[in-house]
């Protein structure tokens, strides 16, 4: 009987631990890596790991614990750890850990270089085994992701023969974290960074941080916002700082820090920040020795300055190349870098906003230090749904510049809507500047093949937040999850990125991953579509930049405003920026810029970014201007209704807690865009006084409705 009692008692635990289990595990905490048991364990599964090493780092410790941890996961039970290597082992080897095993079995450092990696289906002392073997152990810890990602996949483990580096060295977040936790263009909780309980309590989440993290290839985060706060230079908070750089470092992560620009006057009493005075330039090379000694490999420093308010070397009459350098070479001894933003519009210069980083930076070209990389977003104007690349991609060929995308989605319906990122960035990476010669694309640019940068980088945004998600929404992981994969190699495919993740993170069916990946990949159109198509830009809502709002035209400052981006009049609508107009065109490569200043080959697609046209231009399909643009709202709003079905389709595919979250979300998604299709299509027609289209109907409200809204509380608002 007693027996019997525990028997049942057993039973029960275990039923109520796999409910547990299921509670929690699908609240998006574990991001892509759920490791989700395999119906059926493959003939290829290892039995075994073993680690053929003299020397054991944390970065081996940390593989084969990810290892074990997803083994007991996928195939039900963990791997056993052996020393010795048996048949149908994997085993985990680098040069740097004193490799114990045949000559010849490592792969050499042309192959992989020094984050690079191979697996590799095999035969060591006569036994069948897959290695998983780099030049470092952090690329052994790459390999093992790789290798787990195929497993839990469901792909083919067996004849593997993979050989993977990264195209980029520095792939970065870039959080936009205040020191109160508040995160600029957060949309997911408060910073993960808990700068007031650190370093006496190190939250275990940013071990999971960094394994999310690893698992892409970042392998550098800023742990502060670009607007900048001085206090983090401080002795109280470089503890703090080393102590998130101890976590991270097993995982290949380094940490660097916004740097600004007046701290020596802050923080020192100093009378000036001029970096061409002795004692900033000394201020600052004994700064940077202090975070060395708590940090000893630091990344380097990441700088906003001279931009929306933040201080700078022009404060001094000098340049952005003068500044950047004094800090250049602080941390040159150590091996760091600077990343000197060109993100810079001046308040007082009355040239085209879009212009202003190619006038301000090309003449610079060549005046940089050798460990300065200038970092350049997307696109010349900010972050927008779609923006034409910029033009500094390709116009400096002796500056290194690293891209920096937008996870956090400040102009793509924060976490609400979904629009997957991928094919953004794509779009722009694929994207020819022509500079030097046919195929010369952005990528090929940033990943220093053009030009043969010293360093080449890619910084993201982050999107992550304390939401128990990270992100905001699960789709939103997706982002984060492109943005390393595309670091990695910033030629591969926004689709296969998408199957990757969605097998990683929902289903291994293939009708599911097809269903869902064909929501993503259409998503970003979508939001183009509803909130600013044809070339239309920056028409959200002042400050917090939710919902529409083009008309806007009465700001503190003229580029700030929608009225600014569209120029809408009577007579017609888009920013002349032919010869014309600014002729911002002009800053493109000679085939670029004629294909896009003429009216006969510029695309849809950019159309009233280049170009002030009437409202009855006729488009390339025969319609005009006018029933174009109306058509780009309603085909935007189809798509989210088609995405809501879709994703209706999927009930029981997917588990309830995120597919409901989901649901909701895609609701959320699908009234703003109707709001922002009536909203706009209420303000246009104040201006051009034109009837809608045959079958449109006509926006629910007036337009003085719209207007009426306000959303003093969104995220955002007074950044
Ligand atoms: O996109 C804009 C944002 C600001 C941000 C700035 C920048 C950190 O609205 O919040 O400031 O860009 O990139 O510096």
């Amino acid at each position: 009987m007693k027996n019997f009692i525990t028997h049942i008692a057993a039973a029960f635990c275990l039923l109520a631990s796999s409910l547990f289990q299921q509670a929690v595990a699908e609240d998006g905490y574990e991001l892509w890596l759920r490791y989700e048991k395999l119906e059926q364990v493959p003939k290829s599964a290892p039995r075994s790991v073993v680690a053929a090493c003299s020397d054991l780092s944390p970065t081996l410790d940390a593989a084969l614990s990810e290892i074990l941890r997803a083994s007991a996961s996928i195939l039900g039970t963990p791997l056993k750890q052996g020393d010795r290597i048996s048949r149908h082992a994997l085993v985990l080897t680098s040069e740097a850990c004193g490799a114990t095993l045949p000559n010849g079995t490592l792969p050499n450092a042309d192959e992989v270089g020094t984050e690079g990696y191979v697996l590799q289906s095999t035969l060591i002392n006569g036994k069948p085994v897959t290695l998983i073997a780099a030049q470092s152990d952090i690329g052994v810890l790459y390999g093992v992701f790789d290798y787990l990602r195929r497993m839990s996949s469901g792909e083919a483990i067996a004849d593997l023969d993979v050989i993977s580096r990264p195209k980029t060295q520095l792939r970065l977040l870039n959080h936009w974290d205040n020191l109160d936790r508040h995160v600029e263009r957060g949309y997911s909780g408060q910073s993960i960074w808990d700068w007031h309980r650190l370093p006496g309590y190190v939250d275990p989440r940013y071990t999971d941080y960094a394994r999310a993290n690893a698992s892409i290839g970042i392998n550098g985060t800023s742990l502060t916002n670009v607007n900048s706060d001085a206090t983090v230079l401080t002795p109280h908070y470089l503890e703090k700082v080393a102590a998130i750089a101890d976590v991270l470092r097993p995982y290949g992560i380094k940490v660097y820090l916004t740097a600004r620009f007046s701290a020596p006057i802050e923080l020192d009493g100093l009378a000036t920040a001029d970096p061409l005075d002795p004692a900033v330039q000394t201020w600052w090379q004994a700064k940077t020795d202090e975070i060395y000694d708590y940090v000893p490999d630091f990344g380097g420093f990441l700088v906003k300055a001279n931009s929306e308010g933040q201080p700078g070397p022009q404060d001094y009459g000098r340049s952005h190349a003068e500044g950047a350098n004094m800090l250049a070479k602080a941390v040159a001894p150590h091996g760091g870098v600077v990343m000197w933003r060109a993100f810079v519009y001046s308040a007082e210069e009355p040239e085209d906003r879009v212009r202003q980083a190619y006038t301000e930076f090309v003449p610079l070209d060549g005046q940089f230090a050798e460990n300065v990389l200038v970092q350049v977003k997307n696109g010349p104007l900010d972050f927008q749904p779609r923006e034409p690349f910029h033009p500094l991609f390709g116009a400096m060929p002796e500056t290194p510049l690293m891209i920096e995308l937008q996870i956090t989605k400040e102009y793509l319906g924060f976490s609400t809507h979904l629009a997957y990122l991928g094919t953004l960035w794509e779009e722009v990476l694929a994207a020819d500047t022509k500079t030097k010669g046919d195929g010369t694309t952005v990528a090929s640019v940033v990943d220093g093949e053009t030009y043969d940068y010293a360093y080449t980088g890619m910084a993201g945004v982050s999107n992550i937040g304390t939401d128990r998600n990270w992100a905001g929404s699960i789709f939103d992981q997706a982002n984060w999850y492109a943005f390393g994969r595309l670091a990695w190699n910033p030629d591969a495919s926004a689709e296969d990125i998408a199957r990757e993740w969605v097998k990683q993170t929902f289903s291994r069916k293939p009708e599911v991953v097809d269903e869902i990946t064909d929501m993503m990949m259409k998503s970003r159109e979508a939001v183009v579509d509803y909130m600013t198509p044809l070339g239309l830009t920056h028409l959200m809502g002042t400050g917090h930049h939710y919902g529409p709002a083009p008309w806007v035209d009465d700001l503190g400052r003229a580029d700030w405003t929608p009225y600014y981006y569209h120029k809408a009049t009577r007579g017609g609508i888009g920013f002349d920026r032919t010869e014309t107009g600014s002729d911002a065109v002009d800053q493109y490569a000679g085939p670029v810029a004629q294909e896009w200043a003429s009216l006969e080959t510029v695309p849809d697609s950019l159309l009233l970014w280049f170009h002030h046209v009437p409202w009855d231009y006729e488009m390339q399909d025969g319609s005009t201007l006018w029933q174009s643009l109306v058509a780009h709202y309603a085909r935007g709003i189809t798509t989210v209704a088609e995405m809501q079905s879709e994703w209706a389709s999927l009930k029981g595919e997917i588990d309830s807690e995120r597919f409901n979250q989901v649901t909701d979300y895609l609701n959320i998604q699908h009234e703003e865009a109707q709001w922002w299709r009536d909203a706009s299509i209420a303000y246009w027609q104040s201006i051009n006084q034109l009837p809608l289209p045959a079958g449109e109907a006509p926006p629910p409200h007036d337009l003085d409705y719209y207007k009426s809204l306000s959303f003093p509380n969104a995220p955002g608002q007074g950044e």
